[in-house]
């Protein structure tokens, strides 16, 4: 990297790490002002967790910029810009007012870091830029279209369904299960050819009342052309950046992970939720290897993102993983398999109010 000798004798490379300083300052603070808002405002935390990520992102290119030349060059008495204020700088009604020009201002901030350190350190541009492009997309999904038909903060209970059980059952009572807490329900159909996952897709989606999530398993493009809340990737599947490019910005990403790599994976590919498992040994999926209570309970607590614990899940063996802290699941069989669908699944979310829904936040909040 070239750095040249800052000084004011050499006014060019001076002016740069003024410049540099400055806006360095100003990304920082305005990406954490930003991230108060979807934290604290939206209670969000996937975006809260993408939002850290680029706040280190940042931090990770600036500490490639010498502190010493920073603040060599930092003269703020003789600034002429603190002196000017605008009128409309101090017009903010709402706090999505000042979530949004403090967008703004980071995106403004990274471009000048771009440009200016082509001067003195012509390395750094790419990350600068890259970086601005990151910001661009947190922007779209921070203040696009922020909530579909309910938030996933409320959801407990995950039910999947391929597309007869959700055509024959789901479809005329869907309000019975939405009541008895399936607030997310998964079509997963590895069977069936694209026109009947389609038509289950959208007939779904055409009853789906406020409260319950659409998601579909496996397929971006469907969720997108039967217009679901969302699309659930596996680790063989779409990687869920790629994924989040088809389906847009307000749809909802969710990853299977199976170990605490693969989450870290998902929450930096911008992933709103995930599953975890499979727990214990199941008949809807052929796994060798089963993670237990006893790590879905350690990858809970670490989740930054609202996880569900998956895999031969049942009302019996259920208090395990509320034992362990674990308040989200996914289920298949138990509910499918048993005499009264609606009566198991109301009992599974039954049990699960016993435990709070607090846990991404204390993640969080140790960041
Ligand atoms: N991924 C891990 S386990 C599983 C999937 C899709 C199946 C969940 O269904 P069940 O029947 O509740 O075990
Ligand atoms: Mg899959």
């Amino acid at each position: 990297m070239s750095l040249e000798p800052t000084s004011p004798s050499d006014p060019t490379s001076h002016a740069a790490w003024r410049i540099l300083d400055a806006n360095a300052n100003r990304c920082a603070e305005a990406l954490r002002t930003w991230e108060e808002y979807v934290r604290f405002v939206r209670e969000s935390p996937p975006l809260t967790a993408s939002l850290k990520e680029a706040r280190h992102q940042l931090a990770s290119v600036l500490d490639r910029l010498p502190w010493e030349r920073r603040l060599a060059a930092r003269n703020v008495e003789e600034d002429p810009g603190t002196r000017e204020t605008t009128e409309s700088e101090h017009r903010r009604e709402q706090p999505a007012d000042v979530a949004r020009a403090a967008a703004a201002r980071a995106s403004q901030a990274l471009r000048c870091l771009e440009e200016y350190s082509k001067l003195v350190c012509p390395g750094l541009s790419d990350s600068f830029e890259q970086l601005r492009y990151a910001v661009y997309a947190l922007e779209q999904r921070t203040f696009g279209q922020p909530e579909r038909h309910g938030t996933l903060a409320d959801v407990r209970v995950c039910l999947l369904a391929d597309c007869r059980q959700v055509l024959d059952q789901i479809v005329p009572q869907v309000e019975a299960y939405l009541d008895a807490g399936a607030a997310m329900i998964q079509l997963r159909d590895k069977e069936t050819d694209d026109r009947e996952l389609l038509r289950a897709a959208r007939e779904l989606c055409r009853v789906r009342p406020q409260g319950l999530l659409v998601i579909v398993n496996d397929r971006p493009d469907i969720a997108a052309i039967a217009d679901t809340d969302g699309v659930h990737v596996g680790q063989e599947d779409l990687p869920a950046a790629e994924a989040r490019r088809i389906v847009g910005p307000t749809r909802l990403v969710g990853v299977s992970t199976h170990e605490v790599g693969q989450l870290s994976a998902a929450v930096q590919q911008g992933a709103d939720y995930v599953g975890f498992g499979p727990v214990f040994p199941t008949p809807t999926k052929d796994f060798t290897q089963f993670v237990g209570p006893v790590e879905t309970e350690r990858m809970t607590e670490r989740s930054p993102l609202p996880l569900f614990a998956i895999g031969g899940i049942t009302p019996d063996n259920l208090a395990e993983l509320i034992d362990a802290g674990v308040g989200r699941v996914a289920v298949s069989s138990a509910v499918w398999n048993s005499r009264d669908p609606l009566e198991t699944l109301c009992k599974i979310t039954n049990d699960l109010r016993r435990v709070p829904l607090t846990r991404e936040w204390e993640v969080l909040r140790r960041g």
